[in-house]
């Protein structure tokens, strides 16, 4: 058998979903990634201006193909787009709210959220609902790094197996690789226009992981562009990160806004960032292509012919659900307070009183899945739910979420914007308690939320 063949059944036996191979020179797509850089789209991520990421032959010199693996993470729960962000007075996010029959059309909204004891109604004690944050799918589980990279070093095992002597380095994310450059040539996906690498089948939420190889191997077929005519994501981005189709600006994207940027969020992003804490969706969420319904009607009216394929048969079984576990919303549970500590459960709801903001004892834990009526998972999770995470619960609730690389201050920062966001009068004993803290950045988002909230 073909050797590339055989690498990539073997990757799906592993538990990868997509395997493909791309050949190095993807050159275009790397020039302009130096470009991107020049323009200075990336933001303050300087680790994208390494010179090895233009160029993998200063990565691996005797590198010659690279094998492209994709990794879903879709957890089959409604999109950001089609969940209620609360009393949302104070919303200016600009995603355009689905029509109510739409939803109920769509096969992916199920009532309420996966987490018992969370009816999905929180309220406070006067009726009113209590705001809904949104963390990004793909962080709502278990931190991928781990889960890919052990599944890649496995994949690596089976290469050297297969071909001894053959010089290896395997990637996911962190490392001085553009990894959609090589993806979008490996047959396993095309490159939207939202940037993302889509799969005609799967839709775009799998993570992507490459291995660069001094093997000579029969590169796939690039898939072709799917996007049609089709300018969702570019309208739907309440930022304008995306200032043209297949290019992004990130310094404006909310994902780099809520997660890689460690300082202040400039003023003019934070009343678009609505209820995002970490991450946004938004563009993903919009695409047909995550959607079974939309994509039908975009494969028979938008693409053209010559770009149709004959899996297009496929299309009403995506976007796909992951088979790891362990990317499912993460459930956090508060602990039943200790007899000798009474006020502790008071401290975690806004049923009972005030939001504090509590540097004291542990008031949160991770548990399994449906441990109580405390219990609330990261699928849209209620916004004081969150707040009533103390610093030493972050660390330990986010130990291995994604969450953790906003650390303490991005986190707390992400939850002014959002409270201010919320118009809920509600947050302001919180928010005044955020305002004495002694990180600057907080301090100053936290008075932002309080003339937000108050000037309304
Ligand atoms: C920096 C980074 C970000 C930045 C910038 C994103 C961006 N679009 O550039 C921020 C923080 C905003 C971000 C956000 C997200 N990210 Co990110 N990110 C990265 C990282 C580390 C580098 C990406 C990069 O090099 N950007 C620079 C641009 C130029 O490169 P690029 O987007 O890959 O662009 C290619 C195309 O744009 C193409 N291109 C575009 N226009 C044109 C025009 C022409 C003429 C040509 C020739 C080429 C071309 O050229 C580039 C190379 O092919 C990669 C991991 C890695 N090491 O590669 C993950 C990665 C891209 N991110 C990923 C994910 C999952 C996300 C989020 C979904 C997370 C979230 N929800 O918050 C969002 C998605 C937002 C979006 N719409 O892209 C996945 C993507 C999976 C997929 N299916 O595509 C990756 C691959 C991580 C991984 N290993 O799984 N990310
Ligand atoms: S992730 Fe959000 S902010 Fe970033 S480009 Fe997509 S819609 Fe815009
Ligand atoms: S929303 Fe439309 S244009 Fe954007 S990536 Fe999806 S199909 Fe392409």
């Amino acid at each position: 058998m073909d050797l590339g063949l055989a690498i990539k059944e073997r990757a799906l036996t592993i538990g990868f979903d997509l395997a493909g191979i791309a050949p190095l020179g993807v050159w275009r797509d790397l020039e302009f990634s130096r470009q991107w850089v020049e323009k200075g789209f990336n933001g303050e991520m300087s680790y994208l201006e390494n010179p090895k990421r233009f160029d993998p032959r200063l990565v691996l010199p005797s590198a010659k193909s690279v094998i492209c693996l994709g990794l879903v993470y879709n957890a089959p729960f409604p999109c950001s787009t089609e969940v209620s962000e609360g009393t949302g007075k104070n919303q200016e996010s600009g995603v355009r709210s689905q029509k109510k029959e739409d939803r109920a059309r769509n096969p992916l909204v199920r009532p309420g959220p996966p987490v018992a004891g969370d009816d999905g109604q929180r309220t406070t004690g006067n009726g009113q609902p209590t705001p809904r944050a949104w963390i990004s799918r793909y962080a709502w589980g278990h931190d991928y790094h781990q889960i890919m990279r052990a599944r890649l070093e496995q994949l690596r095992a089976v290469v050297e197996e297969l071909a001894p002597g053959v010089e290896t380095r395997v990637f996911v994310d962190t490392g001085p690789v553009v990894e959609r450059a090589f993806a979008r040539f490996s047959g396993i996906g095309w490159m939207g226009k939202n940037t993302c690498i889509i799969n005609q089948e799967k839709g775009s939420w799998f993570f992507l992981g490459v291995i660069l190889t001094s093997l000579e191997l029969a590169p796939d077929l690039p898939a072709p562009d799917r996007c049609g005519s089709c300018t969702a994501c570019l309208e739907a981005c309440p930022t304008g990160a995306l200032v043209e189709p297949y290019v992004m600006d990130a310094s404006r994207c909310i994902s780099y806004l809520t997660i890689e940027l460690h300082c202040s969020i400039p003023d003019e992003f934070r009343p678009k960032i609505g209820h995002n804490v970490f991450g946004c969706d938004i563009c993903q969420d919009v695409c047909p292509w995550n959607n079974s319904r939309q994509s039908s009607v975009l494969s028979s009216q938008q693409v053209t012919s010559q770009q149709r394929h004959s899996s297009d048969r496929h299309h009403a079984t995506h976007p796909a659900t992951t088979k790891v576990s362990q990317f499912h919303p993460m459930t956090v549970a508060a602990i039943h307070p200790a007899p000798e500590d009474g006020g502790v459960r008071k401290q975690l709801t806004t049923e009972d009183g005030p939001l504090t903001m509590d540097d004291g004892p542990l008031t949160t834990d991770h548990r399994p899945l449906a441990t109580g009526p405390a219990s609330y998972s990261l699928y849209n999770p209620p916004l004081d739910a969150l707040a009533s995470i103390s610093p030493e619960g972050f660390r330990r609730i986010f130990a291995h979420s994604p969450i953790k690389r906003a650390k303490l201050s991005g986190w707390l920062r992400n939850l002014c914007v959002a409270m201010g966001n919320s118009g809920d009068e509600r947050f302001v004993p919180w928010l005044e308690q955020a305002a004495k803290r002694s990180d600057p950045v907080v301090r100053e988002h936290a008075a932002w939320a309080l003339k937000r909230l108050r000037g309304k």
